[in-house]
């Protein structure tokens, strides 16, 4: 321990010392830097853990309650700057944690961190201030042990928009958080805080949660790739639940290489969530394998346009269309139509409510007697609502003055033993997966389905199966914006994306048709964000400098 603490000190006089003992090679942009990028440079000493930390912590501070007041971010770590020296000085003593060794990543704030570290868990809400989870998320576990970086927390539509009534990237503790791409624009959600943070390189990967087009949506909407895995991939233990039928983790990030990376650090079976007991392989395949130029070349892709007609604006259209031209280009054959044969009764059905609002009810109460201390006090659905009410000043602020209704329809169910609950859950999966994306899939002999991911996450959501969504485009420059309510919904310049469908255990073939796409036409850089929501530090800027200006105490002097 003493050479241990020996080393320590002397690595740290290193990795705070002149740039000039870092090698000449370019610095990446950390607006676009890549997983790739940010490794090798670690690698090669360019830059430390500590510096890239610092770098994000500057952009954070840049953008989200000065300037543009993104508010994207809700907490930074505490201790982000003390592990990442500790990272550093494994990285020079040639220990590798794993695929993620010293990069730092941002949660959303319903996927819990240990207390001890500094950081809240609390789905954006006040009930659940300064509570203390058992542990890590699994999924945080796991990122940790692939060498991950903790780096804060993201803002979030508050309970991952399942209150009713809540604008989307709107929490109590966050405030409205709001699009890079556009002043005052609907950020989309409810990953709102991760999509945001990760457009603009608040942090180098960022991950959300799906429940029904919160990791999709915002993606889309935020020109980014995001992967919702089939429900069960990804542990949700640890997570601030919706359902546990619906309910999935995956990462929100600018690239389909960084996605496959952090889906395969996060992926795998875990006895305290048994929906991941039933995946089909012994371990999940490592994605960054299915990373192929060519994929496309043979794949028989459908356009459920039942799904689709009417129910996307004109430039999302045309794009989509020009879409279909790149996949036949790339080799793949096109089947339009390959209709889902539920579309009509999954638009008109009432049973994907009746299982959330019935599994929240039930599952949101497990999650907060699983935790160790609630200062609130709030056990049940009930107390939550009750809260909520009694404190109108931190929870039902202008304009959301009693905004509870999907609580308030979610306190009325009466169990998941109830003959209507089982009915709903076995419609669902026929409605999704048998009469619906299964049925399309097989009618043709279909690797994948493709649609404009507006129109996605239904059908996906109420079968529990995987979609990956990539940037497709941007609303013209002649969009008129909407008016705020409380954000923009619609103005030129707000990004839009593709989606790639498939059924349960399929990401590994949607990864390598998203790649090949993606490689293909690289969409995302053909616009930035707007110039004031653009952070300017840069690695350059915190490379070997001491005393960089922290927003709270830190132990060491770096
Ligand atoms: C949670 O948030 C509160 C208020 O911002 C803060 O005082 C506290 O330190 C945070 N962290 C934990 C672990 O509770
Ligand atoms: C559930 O779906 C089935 C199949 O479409 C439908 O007959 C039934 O009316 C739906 N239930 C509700 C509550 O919407
Ligand atoms: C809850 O149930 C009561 C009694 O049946 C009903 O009056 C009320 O409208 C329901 N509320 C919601 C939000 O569904
Ligand atoms: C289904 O498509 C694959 C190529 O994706 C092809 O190899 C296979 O022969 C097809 N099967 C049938 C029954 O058409
Ligand atoms: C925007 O421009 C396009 C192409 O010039 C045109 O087709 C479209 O009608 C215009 N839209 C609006 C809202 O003016
Ligand atoms: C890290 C950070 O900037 N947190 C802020 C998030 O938003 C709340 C509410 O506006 C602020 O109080 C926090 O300081």
């Amino acid at each position: 321990m003493r050479l241990l603490g020996f080393t320590f000190l002397a690595v740290l006089g290193v990795v705070s010392g002149a740039p000039a003992s870092f090698g000449p090679h370019a610095l990446p942009d950390l607006y676009e830097a890549s997983l790739a990028e940010l490794k090798t440079g670690l690698a090669r000493r360019d830059f430390t853990s500590v510096d890239l930390v610092k770098a994000y912590f500057a952009r954070i501070d840049e953008v989200n309650l000065k300037g543009p007041t993104l508010r994207a971010v809700l907490e930074m770590n505490p201790s982000a700057l003390k592990e990442a020296a500790l990272l550093d000085v494994e990285g020079l003593l040639g220990i590798s944690r794993g695929p993620l060794h010293g990069i730092p990543v941002l949660l959303k704030d319903n996927i819990a961190t240990v207390a001890s570290e500094g950081m809240n868990t609390t789905a954006g809400s006040f009930t659940l201030l300064d509570s203390v989870p058992p542990r890590d998320a699994t999924v945080t576990a796991k990122l940790r042990k692939a060498g991950a970086i903790i780096l804060g927390k993201a803002n979030l539509s508050e309970w991952a928009h399942f209150r009713g009534g809540l604008a989307s990237g709107w929490s109590g503790r966050g405030g409205q958080a709001t699009n890079a791409y556009f002043p005052n624009a609907d950020p989309s959600g409810s990953s709102s805080g991760s999509a945001i943070s990760a457009s603009i390189g608040l942090a180098a990967a960022t991950l959300g949660s799906e429940t029904d087009g919160s990791i999709i949506s915002p993606s889309s909407k935020n020109n980014l790739v995001g992967i919702k895995p089939t429900v069960g991939l990804t542990s949700r233990a640890g997570v601030v639940p919706i359902s546990s039928n619906q309910d999935t983790v995956g990462p929100i990030v600018r690239s389909v290489s960084d996605a496959a990376l952090v889906l395969s650090a996060i992926a795998g079976k875990d006895p305290l969530d048994s929906f991941t007991l039933a995946q089909p392989f012994a371990h999940p395949p490592d994605y960054t394998l299915a990373l192929r130029r060519g994929a496309l070349k043979g794949a028989r892709i459908g356009v459920p346009r039942t799904s689709i007609t009417g129910r996307v604006s004109a430039p999302v259209a045309d794009a989509f269309e020009s879409a279909l031209d790149v996949l036949r280009a790339l080799g793949a054959t096109i089947i339009d139509p390959a209709n889902l044969p539920s579309a009509a009764e999954i638009s008109r059905s009432g049973n994907e409510s009746i299982v959330l609002n019935t599994d929240f009810k039930v599952e949101v109460a497990q999650y907060i007697a699983g935790l160790k201390r609630v200062p609130t006090g709030v056990k049940t659905l009930a107390d939550l609502i009750a809260f909520d009410d009694a404190h109108p000043d931190l929870e039902e602020v202008e304009p959301f003055y009693t905004s509870q209704s999907t609580f308030l329809a979610a306190e009325n169910t009466t169990g998941k033993s109830t003959p209507a609950y089982i009915a709903a859950l076995a419609a669902n999966h026929d409605l999704g997966r048998t009469r619906g994306i299964d049925a399309a899939l097989l009618a043709s002999n279909l690797t994948a389905l493709v649609l404009p991911s507006n129109v996605a996450p239904g059908p996906a959501a109420i079968a529990g199966y995987p979609i990956v969504t990539v940037p497709l485009g941007f609303l013209p420059d002649n969009t008129t914006a909407t008016a705020a309510n409380p954000t923009i919904a619609t103005a030129p310049g707000l990004p839009f994306g593709l989606a790639f469908m498939g059924t349960a255990w399929s990401e590994f073939a949607l990864v390598g048709l998203a790649f090949d796409y993606e490689q293909a036409t690289m969409n995302r850089l053909k616009r930035l964000a707007f110039e004031a929501a653009i952070p300017k530090t840069q690695l350059k800027d915190v490379i070997g400098k001491k005393g960089f200006p922290l927003p709270f105490p830190f132990p060491f002097d770096l």
